[in-house]
């Protein structure tokens, strides 16, 4: 399972080239401009999975860091502040990291 094999290559490469700039990233924008937004539940437990690198069933935050190369090996790795304000905004239950429930509902509410 790759991430083209749930999103489109040309979407994931113009979500990436908005964020370009350091600590300008937006989640909502991200997740709606690589067309994860308008994904099936399923597709988004797929992305899930594949950020899950270490399949720990959770995105820790040394996972969340990366979280833009999970969508393409050349993304820019989330400075501190960035990766605290996603952390911050998907971890619900304090526990310092993204389960699967939480990641659906960030992106869905975004
Ligand atoms: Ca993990």
């Amino acid at each position: 399972m790759s991430m083209t094999d749930v999103l489109a290559a040309a979407d994931i490469k113009n979500a990436l080239g908005a964020f370009g700039a350091p600590d300008s990233f937006n989640h909502k924008k991200f997740f709606e401009l690589c067309g994860l937004k308008k994904k099936s539940p399923d597709d988004v437990k797929k992305v899930f999975h594949i950020l899950d690198k270490d399949r720990s069933g959770f995105i820790e935050e040394d996972e969340l860091k990366l979280l833009l190369q999970g969508f393409a090996t050349d993304g820019r790795a989330l400075s501190d502040k960035e990766t605290k304000a996603l952390l911050a905004a998907g971890d619900k239950d304090g526990d310092g990291k993204i389960g699967v429930d939480e990641f659906t509902a960030l992106v869905a509410e975004s």
